[in-house]
């Protein structure tokens, strides 16, 4: 008899809360769960292609241990035996830095990638870690850092409530949004219109979202940056500036309107490609609106000035009084977010607290670029070793981030490397050693980091929906037996890890005044906490001292474990309210508005002021389908239009002599790839279009659906050379390339 479970989505950010059909151990159907606090009854494809997601029969099941050159199947032991076998002496020979960590996206959509991974850190205390954020968002935490003083610190647009909102570089209506998690965006755009509020979209592609929008601002690729100060400008230049509450929290307004004072509407409309009438436009609605929210996404992030521009979004922000205001932008509070400490002075965030060793580019947030880690691998240099061995979790890297071809030559030149993964593909063939957590069905969910992001307090959990099968071992487990590994720990109780973090937070709380078990015993709050095993007990501890929770008893109504298991389809926490100036941790306890790093980097702005390309530039697409480099195995989410083609305009194919459906050469700085054209007006003029995540055609892999239907990769067009400064994160978009048709 088919049975059903509840279980949140881990495919997007959106998060929503499906109810699963499960014959046996399979998940046969999956639909929207009507009750779930959050998503109510909302699904997407992907969401309703769960069962085939997680069913995929490429999967692997046990560990892959490489012999005399090899993979072949190995048992749980044997594979940690090698894990251990490999690290330690490269750690010991060579030091910390020797190996290097790189976390990709999946783990923000699983629990045991919110909760071991900073143990791996730390228990290895290397400096080598590069992560997908570097490929993605990194210039929103610098600048959240920077002006809040916490990196994670992210408001987020009050969709639900606001009267207008200007989307930039973002797509949700095939992403699903990010960085604002919020099942059923489309919905939620349709209804602020329906509601008589109003939608500007800025994208140089005329994209599903941008169809939806009262204003589609069609601007050149890498120049939101520039726009976004001249609607600055307009703003002082106005007298439209009005930070209304905000005011005593803030410092720096005279010198940040000294400073945007060169950048016109005339002076950018140019680079822009965007009239000065219409930038007058834009910051005029913006200030006139009841409440507005300015939101920009990867289009934003991945350009020169990636940091500029996400600070420029929250400068807009403060300056129309919209920030920490319902109908604004506002900061969540999650069910897991640390105690709220008393709202005063903070340590402030630094930049570059060390460099990469070969191309000296700084710290952020404790990463150094995904851009950089083959050159950290395959290049000597006086500075120190080259990182010798890999821990990879949910990594793809070689399909990613730029420059694969680079990356797999060095990759394979390492002493060691281990990959978590449950697929054999582009990067783990590489591994020495391939881990395969179990498909989703069989692991627990909570959304760790997508609550800190959603547009709606509220708190989920999902045990699995499916017992693990035999011979499976838990992602979280799998974890901390790589924590003992790699720290010299191997054949250790894997129990111990959660134990010893138990004990260090409460040991910490205890000791704080603000914390709600101050003064208490460690160990007996250690005994009351409750749940089936320690990734469980641990989720128990950060919700009894989080904002909602019961304290250990301090507040007998507040959340628990027990509480959320009694509670299947979630419990709503409410809508976002303002928190100013709580989650200040500004030295200065205010919201810096030019912080020293932003300033030093304008001068490169206004350079930008003259740029105009020679010739075509490359940016990227989503699908609604897909799902970065790892779900095109899936034959219910490939083909139709989720296809890896070259959109052009038909002027510049007219131009260029490129046919719709023929191939043409297209050349970057790292390389070329030979794809189908796809004459479209769906880009504007002078921009090209291919997404990412394909390029399924080397030998090793074990993606047989996938690898039929390749695609080429679009980072192979890129040499890792191009960053935005400060948040070293990677230019993805706005890329010079050349066309030819190709014979
Ligand atoms: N040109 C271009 N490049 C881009 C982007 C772009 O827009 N344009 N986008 C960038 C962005 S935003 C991101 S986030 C990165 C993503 O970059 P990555 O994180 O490197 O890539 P993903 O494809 O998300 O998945 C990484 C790996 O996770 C594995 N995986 C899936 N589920 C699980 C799981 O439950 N556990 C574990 N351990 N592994 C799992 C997959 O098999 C895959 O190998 O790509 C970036 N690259
Ligand atoms: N279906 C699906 N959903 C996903 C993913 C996926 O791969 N597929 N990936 C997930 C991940 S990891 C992330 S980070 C999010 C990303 O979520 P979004 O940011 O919403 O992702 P995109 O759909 O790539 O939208 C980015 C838009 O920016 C535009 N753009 C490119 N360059 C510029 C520019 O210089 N300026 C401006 N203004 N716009 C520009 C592109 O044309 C594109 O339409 O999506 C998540 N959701
Ligand atoms: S929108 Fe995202 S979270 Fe919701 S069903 Fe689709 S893939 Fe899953
Ligand atoms: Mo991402």
């Amino acid at each position: 008899m088919p049975r059903t479970a509840l279980r949140i989505c881990p495919l997007c950010e959106a998060t929503c809360g499906l109810t699963l059909t499960i014959e046996g151990t399979r998940v046969t159907g999956a639909r929207g769960d009507g009750e779930d606090v959050f998503s109510k009854g909302f699904i997407c494809p992907k969401g309703a292609s769960f069962g085939a997601v997680d069913g995929d029969p490429d999967r692997l099941r046990v560990p892959l241990v490489r012999e005399n050159g090899r993979l072949r199947e190995a048992s749980w032991e044997e594979a940690f035996g090698a894990v251990a076998g490999g690290l330690r002496p490269v750690v010991e020979r060579y030091g910390p830095d020797s190996v290097g960590l790189v976390l990709g996206n999946p783990n923000v959509h699983t629990v045991a990638g919110a909760l071991y991974p900073p143990v791996l850190l730390a228990a290895l205390r290397t400096r080598s870690l590069f992560t997908a954020s570097t490929v993605d968002q990194m210039p929103k935490h610098v600048s959240s850092g920077l002006l809040f003083g916490d990196a994670n610190a992210i408001p987020v647009p009050d969709l639900d409530h606001t009267d207008h909102l200007l989307l930039i570089g973002a797509n949700p209506l095939e992403s699903n949004g990010s960085l604002c998690t919020a099942p059923d965006f489309p919905g939620r755009l349709k209804a602020l219109r329906a509601r008589g509020g109003r939608l500007t979209v800025v994208d140089p592609r005329r994209t599903r979202t941008a169809k939806l929008a009262d204003r589609h601002v069609a601007i050149r690729p890498g120049t939101d940056a520039l726009l976004l100060a001249a609607m600055a400008h307009t703003l002082f230049e106005e007298y439209l500036v009005d930070l209304d509450r905000l005011a005593p929290h803030v410092q720096g307004v005279d010198e940040l309107r000294e400073e945007m004072s060169d950048f016109t509407p005339e002076a950018v409309a140019g680079a822009c490609d965007v009239g000065p009438d219409l930038v007058r436009a834009l910051a005029r609605e913006l200030a006139g609106a009841r409440t507005a929210a300015v939101y920009a996404r990867i289009g934003s992030c991945t350009v020169p000035h990636g940091t500029l521009a996400s600070w420029l979004v929250d400068v807009l922000n403060i300056l129309t009084g919209n920030l920490d205001r319902p109908g604004g932008a506002l900061f969540p509070q999650a069910a897991t977010d640390k105690t709220p400490r008393p709202a005063g002075p903070g340590h402030g965030f630094a930049l570059g607290r060390w460099h990469s060793r070969v191309r000296q580019l700084p710290e952020a947030k404790g990463e150094l670029p995904l851009s950089a880690l083959a050159e950290e691998i395959d290049t000597a240099t006086d500075r120190g070793e080259p990182v010798r061995a890999l821990i990879a979790v949910a990594a793809n890297p070689v399909l990613s981030a730029p420059d694969g071809d680079r990356l797999d030559r060095a990759l394979d030149s390492l002493d060691f490397m281990v990959s978590v993964d449950p697929y054999l593909n582009e990067t783990s063939r590489h591994a020495h050693v391939v881990l395969p957590p179990p498909p989703p069905s069989q692991s627990p969910h909570h959304d760790f980091a997508f609550n800190t992001l959603a547009v709606r307090n509220q708190v989920r959990y999902s045990r699995p929906a499916v017992p693990l099968e035999p011979g499976r071992m838990a992602e979280s487990e799998i974890l901390a037996r790589l924590i003992l590994a790699a720290t010299g720990l191997h054949g250790a109780d894997p129990a111990g890890v959660d134990t010893m973090v138990i004990e260090q937070t409460l040991g910490k709380a205890v000791q704080e005044a603000h914390s709600p078990v101050y003064g208490r015993d460690p160990r007996d709050l250690a005994g009351r906490l409750t749940g089936a095993g320690g990734p469980e007990r641990r989720l128990d501890m950060m919700l009894r001292l989080g904002p909602y929770g019961d304290g250990f008893g301090a507040r007998p109504d507040g959340l628990t474990l027990a509480r959320l298991l009694a509670h299947p389809h979630g419990i709503d926490l409410g809508p976002l309210h303002p928190r100013l100036p709580q989650p200040l941790k500004t030295r200065s306890g205010r919201i810096e508005l030019l912080p020293d790093p932003i300033a030093g980097d304008l001068p490169r702005l206004r350079q930008a002021l003259h740029d105009r390309p020679a010739g075509l530039v490359l940016v990227g697409r989503r699908h609604l389908r897909s799902n970065n480099s790892w779900m095109h195995n899936v034959p219910a989410l490939t083909g139709g239009s989720n296809r890896c083609t070259l959109h052009i305009h038909p002027a510049d194919a007219d131009r260029l002599g490129v046919r719709d459906g023929a191939d043409v050469r297209v050349k970057g700085a790292g390389g070329e790839v030979v794809v189908a054209a796809e004459v479209t007006d769906g880009v504007r003029p002078g921009v090209v279009s291919l997404p990412h995540g394909w390029g399924h055609d080397r030998p090793g892999t074990r993606l047989g659906h996938a690898a039929a239907s390749p695609g080429v990769n679009v980072n192979q067009l890129l040499d890792g050379s191009l960053l935005d400064p400060l948040s070293g994160n990677a230019v993805l978009n706005g890329v010079p390339v050349e066309l030819s048709a190709s014979l």
